[in-house]
């Protein structure tokens, strides 16, 4: 029995498709920076007696297809340790306020550390990394902490997650504003496939993610917030076009997510600088340097209300300990 505690993370260059469903490898490379805010505990413990793997999540029982995806990730780490035991395992997501930004990153990365401790496996962290991938993508740059990088590779062997800064000696941070926290309707699985098959942009897509991984790695290198914001803005707005530019076009964007774009904007216009970036949902998350702290948040409290905001810090790696 193990138990393991996995941050989420925020990508600043994005992972939007796959070039192998199967084994979860991505189109391209993708850079992220882990939150200390939220985060997921998972203990597992591999039991004969059990006849099937049994998943609660914050006290529930997971079934249908979101259990199954866990029963695989627990079906490969069975297979390599030669276990043939079903698993109970037990998740806490935790969010400050009403879930919504609870994210597979966190979850997959946690169940791969605990799953793997408890049936003896010894894994690096490349070796976690890669496990994790298997749950699902932004799951491998969980394993790390601060500023992380998902080395697309070509296999499973080669796909995995390095750290470019686990301490983060700078001032970055971000405001998550909460601006739905329902299950999105469109998966980021079938969206970000829906625009590889569909979308006339897509084809851009792995050149302009070239181009800003050069691009933000210097700017971290040069600890430079402004330059790190700008690019993470421009990189989220492009990866967005691709679902609006998918036949049929979807976005998760709603009017509270334009709005808070707004806001942002019309800061910079007054001379406090920060940036948006947004996922496979309408939440916003606003990044900027901790000098800015006040000024950011007490504009966004004041038009969209400080119950909808949490302030996130840079995040240590995965810790995993045996009960
Ligand atoms: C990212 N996202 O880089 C991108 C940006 C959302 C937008 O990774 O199919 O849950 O499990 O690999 O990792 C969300 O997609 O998808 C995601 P799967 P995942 O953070």
């Amino acid at each position: 029995m193990a138990t393991a505690k996995a941050h989420t993370n925020i990508a600043l260059v994005k992972y939007w498709g796959k070039k192998d469903q199967e084994l979860i490898i991505p189109q391209t490379d993708s850079l992220s920076l882990t939150l200390d805010e939220f985060y997921t505990t998972t203990t597992v413990d591999f039991d004969q007696e059990l006849a099937s793997d049994q998943v609660m999540i914050n006290g529930q029982q997971l079934g249908g297809p979101a259990a199954r995806k866990v029963t695989r990730l627990l079906d490969i780490v069975r297979q390599r340790s030669d276990l043939t035991a079903r698993a109970r395992v037990d998740s806490h997501n935790h969010v400050p306020t009403a879930a919504g930004l609870a994210s597979s990153a966190s979850a997959f990365a946690a169940l791969a550390g605990a799953a793997s401790q408890a049936a003896g496996l010894q894994l690096d962290r490349r070796g976690l990394s890669r496990l994790a991938r298997r749950g699902s993508g932004s799951a491998t740059r969980s394993v790390y902490g601060g500023l992380v990088e998902w080395q697309a590779g070509n296999d499973d062997q080669t796909s995995y997650a390095v750290p470019i800064m686990e301490e983060v000696d700078f001032g970055i941070e971000m405001i998550a504003i909460l601006i739905d926290t329902r299950q999105k309707k469109i998966s980021s699985r079938f969206g970000m496939q829906q625009s590889v098959a569909t979308s006339p942009y897509y084809r851009l897509w792995p050149e302009v993610v070239a181009h800003d991984m050069v691009a933000v790695k210097k700017a971290i290198a040069a600890r430079d917030v402004d330059q790190i914001g700008a690019i993470a803005e421009e990189n989220a707005l492009r990866m967005h076009a691709l679902t609006l530019s998918a036949a049929p076009g979807f976005t998760y964007f709603d009017s509270d997510t334009l709005k808070a774009m707004a806001i942002v904007r019309e800061l910079r216009a007054n001379g406090i600088n920060c940036y948006f970036t947004m996922d496979a949902g309408p939440n916003v998350k606003v990044i900027y340097d901790r000098v800015n702290r006040e000024a950011v948040y007490s504009s966004l409290a004041d038009q969209l209300g400080a119950d909808r905001l949490v302030v996130a810090k840079p995040g240590p790696g995965i810790k995993i300990w045996n009960d």
